[in-house]
């Protein structure tokens, strides 16, 4: 049977993770409706939840929503702030649980990772087994709940890890891929976003199979690059190996002020603080970014990005600055008041004539990663202090000219 599997991936997202390590260490919050994440201030909260226990979620209560709507949807909920350095240990509790069973790891996020099992399997008696043991010994030495996904490929692993959440455990041999996909809203397959899932309404295509009707160079019409990818996916076609840096799609960094903001300077001192978060990140990973986005959310929620693809590839600081403030100014100085703005790179590579892959990356988890990523964040607090500071120098002598009052 083992014979037919081309390569066994496995995938392991863990359950609510934020709110379900909140409810191991107190003990009182277990069973509860639990919603990690800004505080709501009786309602008045901004930001945003980070997630919310499954207990939380019966409310309608899930990631990224307004914390206020939470608090609306979910007013007994046990709202907790976030506690990243303790999720970070957990974490490397899990990948360090996640290494014994293969060393092809890739970390995905905070806690999910992908693993290439095919070489090991020789030591399991079934792969159900080794599925069944990977969640048990996750859970013996966090006490932390996963679920799997044990595919073929990584997408239909990571759909099918998704499937039977919580506590999952969902097994697509080959010969079921094309069935599994099938049944499933094409959204669910990898890479469709907002924007695609709107073209894919548009044509009326719901489900995996009614996507699997359209030829190919219709849906590259449609959808452009997006087209290919859609159609090998919606045939489980993903060669991707575990550990393929293409899969670090973009790293962003975004920020909900705590007033709407209307003053551009505020709004171009706090693009300079993203850009920096942003570009430290990509040269701590060794990476540079050629396309550059912008995001800005309004007072009245509707969200905007524009994005500026360069000619080459970066990781400064003041490249990534120049592109989103001009990204911004492009945008018109609206006087529209922003609640939320954030800064993204994508189409990222390797620094040139560097060794380090990804893989290297996140093996350097085993030097803290997660923490050293933390302390950087600790220093940008501070250089962007610096940074405010400069740039607030830059615009002084400016103020010799009329400043207008109203951006145009
Ligand atoms: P997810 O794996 O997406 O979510 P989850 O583990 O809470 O729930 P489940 O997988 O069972 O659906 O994200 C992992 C953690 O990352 C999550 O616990 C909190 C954090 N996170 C955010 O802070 N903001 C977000 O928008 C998302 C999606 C996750
Ligand atoms: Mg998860």
């Amino acid at each position: 049977m083992r014979n037919e599997w081309p390569r066994v991936i496995v995938h392991v997202d863990m359950d609510a993770f934020f709110a379900a390590v909140e409810q191991l260490r107190n003990p009182g919050l277990r069973g509860k409706p639990v919603i990690v994440g800004a505080d709501p201030k009786g309602g008045k909260g901004r930001g945003v939840v980070s997630t919310a226990s499954y207990e939380a979620r019966k409310f309608g209560v899930h990631s990224a929503m307004p914390i206020s709507q939470a608090y609306r949807r979910c007013p007994q909920g046990v709202f907790v702030p976030p506690s990243g350095k303790i999720y970070q240990e957990y974490a490397q509790q899990i990948f360090a649980v996640l290494e014994q069973f293969s060393p092809q790891i890739q970390i995905i996020s905070i806690d999910e990772a992908f693993l290439d099992v095919t070489a090991s399997l020789h030591l399991f008696p079934s792969i159900e087994e080794l599925g069944r043991q990977i969640k048990s010994r996750v859970y013996r030495e966090t006490g932390l709940r996963a679920s799997v996904g044990i595919a073929p490929s990584k997408s239909v692993a990571k759909i099918a890890s998704d499937f039977q959440k919580p506590d999952g455990l969902t097994i697509v041999p080959p010969e079921q891929v094309q069935d599994f996909l099938d049944a499933l809203p094409a959204t669910r397959l990898w890479g469709v976003g907002k924007k695609t899932f709107v073209t894919l309404a548009k044509l009326g295509i719901r489900t995996v199979r009614q996507l699997r009707e359209y030829p190919l160079d219709y849906l590259e019409s449609q959808l452009g690059k997006m087209g290919p990818h859609l159609h090998r996916m919606a045939r489980g076609i993903d060669e991707r190996d575990v550990h393929d840096r293409d899969d670090v799609k973009s790293i962003s960094h975004e920020r909900t002020f705590s007033q709407d903001q209307t003053d551009p300077e505020q709004v171009l001192s706090t693009l300079l603080w993203l850009s920096e978060k942003v570009a430290a990140r990509l040269r701590k990973h060794n990476f540079r970014g050629k396309t550059i986005q912008l995001k800005l959310r309004f007072a009245d929620f509707s969200t905007f990005t524009r994005s500026k693809t360069l000619p080459h590839h970066t990781n400064l600081t003041e490249d990534i600055f120049s592109v989103s403030k001009h990204l911004y100014e492009q945008f018109g100085r609206k006087t529209k008041a922003i609640r939320l703005i954030g800064v993204g790179v994508s189409q990222l590579a390797g620094e040139a004539g560097m060794q380090t892959s990804i893989w290297d990356v996140q093996n350097q988890r085993k030097l803290q990663l997660e923490k050293v990523l933390d302390e950087l964040q600790e220093r940008f607090g501070k250089s962007a202090l610096t940074h405010a500071r400069a740039l607030e120098a830059q615009n002084r002598p400016k103020q010799k000219k009329p400043q207008p009052k109203k951006p145009q």
